[in-house]
């Protein structure tokens, strides 16, 4: 029996995260196939200090869009790329990592399990190193959630999406990514993440409609360790300044964790 080591992205995210406090990722679906756009995304959000970039979508990428869009991101950039799978046609081999997720509170088992289990022996082979990552829908969801047959958890039932991280943590997934459906008019609630970072243990990503620095100080004041933003730079003519500003307020919070740990460390340490 070969034992399960931690691989060298996850690794990078996990030392971060210990030094800095909070992260940000950038996500790129690849609907947008059009590398001047991609390339300009890429090179703002490396500036802006954006930590990884994540590459995923859940309508309108096969396999060779996917592929196009990780190639460009990879010649501009040395920061991590993870996969963000929308289903088994968006690995590809350009990518250092992907999120193995499990929507767990999909309806439909293809979604839990199914496509999974169609996509692990690729990634095995192509040699791409797997992060487990329990995937967690919340109201009002989106495309994602429609697609993903989920059963979207209400915004203010933090109760249930606190049980469905924990259940995540259970099965041995190291990330859990609460998720608000890419373009949704708000965030997750801060409440929700407060309840969520009381019972898991594992880094929480927080995506699907931050667009204001002040959300992604909420969210990452409340526990969130990791903040995906998406929509908020497709969109944006000046995409660095909005970045920017973004990555800004995260690393600051961040900061404030780090030195609030060290301090509980060193007061035990003096006990
Ligand atoms: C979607 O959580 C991500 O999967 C990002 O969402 O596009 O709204 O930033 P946005």
């Amino acid at each position: 029996m070969q034992s399960i080591s931690i691989g060298r992205v996850e690794k990078y995210l996990m030392d971060k995260l210990e030094k800095e406090g909070a992260l940000h990722f950038t996500l790129l679906d690849p609907e947008y196939d059009d590398p001047y756009l991609v390339r300009k995304i890429v090179e703002a959000a490396d500036n802006a200090g954006s930590d990884a970039f994540l590459v995923g979508g859940s309508l309108g990428v096969g396999t060779m869009s996917a592929e196009r869009v990780v190639k460009t991101i990879k010649e501009t950039t040395t920061k991590p790329l993870i996969i963000f799978p929308g289903n088994v046609d968006n690995v590809t081999r350009y990518a250092d990592a992907i999120f193995f997720m499990s929507l767990l509170n999909s309806r439909n088992t293809y979604w839990i399990s199914g496509a999974q289990a169609l996509g692990a022996p690729i990634v095995k082979k192509l040699g791409i190193e797997p992060i487990p990552m329990a995937y967690i829908i919340i109201e009002p969801g989106g495309t994602v959630s429609f697609i993903g047959d989920a059963k979207p958890i209400p915004r203010k039932k933090p109760d249930i999406a606190a049980a469905y991280a924990l259940a995540g943590q259970y099965l041995g997934m190291r990330f859990v990514y609460l998720e608000a459906g890419s373009g949704a008019e708000e965030p997750v609630e801060p409440k929700m993440v407060e309840r969520v970072r009381k019972v898991v243990s594992v880094p929480i990503i927080v995506g699907g409609g931050v667009k204001k620095p002040k959300e992604a100080t909420k969210l990452v004041k409340a526990g969130a360790d990791i903040i995906v933003t998406g929509t908020l730079v497709e969109k944006s003519k000046e995409p660095e300044e909005e970045l920017i500003k973004m990555v800004r307020v995260i690393k600051q919070v961040g900061k404030k964790r780090v030195e609030k740990r060290k301090k509980e460390e060193a007061k035990k340490e003096e006990k």
